[in-house]
């Protein structure tokens, strides 16, 4: 059975529980992590420390560990389960207290790990690529709530989702408050034009995402000039090719858009170049 880690102990699944005061719950207060477990290393796990630590700084929350210690406390969660290839959820939340919004009527933030498996994208969208459309629901204003900040608070791209779901696609493009490209609901996006990588930067109202930054490293590393600019529709839609990155997905090409084909409609070159190597890195290459 698996066991799930709550501030300092582990629990049997059926026995992990928060309180129903936890302003997590109530407010959708807290942050939180998806990470990958490949070969029971967890995978780029200083990344994710340090990007768990910004979204708790941003929203005024103190994680009451210190990032060595949570690391520590990850990995042995993952031991406990025995996971091999797996996925942790570290999630962080403000804490109980009384009904109210200010934080101060909270103590006790919870640090829950649960180290479980995850559901990929079927095995052919991978071979095939899979197509989107746009939602109309934006993502989150950056004068709102900052997009960097992986927050309890993912409403705007569950609506996103949904809106995918109903026209029969697995992710869903969403624009920013100017109506440019951001990103997908759980997936950040880059095109191929000319054989340079492109990708909206976090002027454009992203999450910065791990396997984006290490995709984009990879692309360096492997010669191919890589921009972040601000991309529109239109850019996607002439784009030679298209592919997603994702702690879930990992890397998944696109070959539709708003039911436009994107290049010939096939994964390209690139997006298999990047993903082979992708596949090397994640097996510790
Ligand atoms: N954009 C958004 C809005 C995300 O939520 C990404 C991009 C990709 O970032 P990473 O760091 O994963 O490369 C995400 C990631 C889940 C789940 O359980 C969600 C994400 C990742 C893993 C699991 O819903 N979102």
């Amino acid at each position: 059975m698996s066991k799930v880690y709550i501030s300092g102990k582990l629990f049997d699944k059926e026995q992990a529980m928060i309180s129903v005061f936890d302003h997590g719950l109530l407010y959708g207060d807290g942050v939180f992590e998806g990470i990958r477990v490949y070969s029971g290393r967890v995978f780029l796990l200083k990344e994710h420390i340090d990007r768990l630590y910004e979204s708790a700084k941003a929203i005024r929350l103190e994680i009451p560990l210190s990032p060595a210690a949570l690391s520590k406390a990850t990995e042995e969660t993952v031991a406990a389960n025995k996971l091999d290839d797996g996925y942790v959820r570290l999630v962080i939340t403000r804490g109980a207290g009384y009904l109210g919004l200010d934080p101060k009527r909270t103590s006790d933030p919870q640090i829950i790990i649960i180290a479980d498996t995850i559901t990929l994208y079927p095995t052919e969208t991978y071979e095939k690529g899979m197509k989107l459309v746009t939602a109309s629901t934006i993502r989150n204003h950056p004068q709102a709530l900052s997009p960097r900040i992986k927050s309890l608070n993912y409403l705007n791209n569950i609506m996103a989702k949904i809106e995918g779901a109903d026209a029969g696609c697995v992710e869903a493009l969403m624009l920013n408050h100017k109506g440019e490209v951001a990103e997908c609901t759980g997936d950040n996006i880059f095109i191929v034009k000319h054989n340079v990588l492109m990708t909206p930067s976090a002027e454009s109202g992203i999450l910065e995402g791990i396997t984006r930054g290490a995709v984009m490293k990879l692309a360096r590393a492997a010669g191919i000039e890589v921009q972040e600019l601000p991309l529109t529709r239109h850019d996607l839609y002439v784009a030679d090719e298209c592919f997603l990155t994702g702690t879930a997905a990992e890397v998944i090409p696109v070959t539709s858009l708003d039911g436009r084909t994107i290049g010939d409609g096939k994964p390209g070159p690139v997006t298999k170049d990047l993903l082979a190597r992708f596949q090397t890195l994640k097996r510790g290459g």
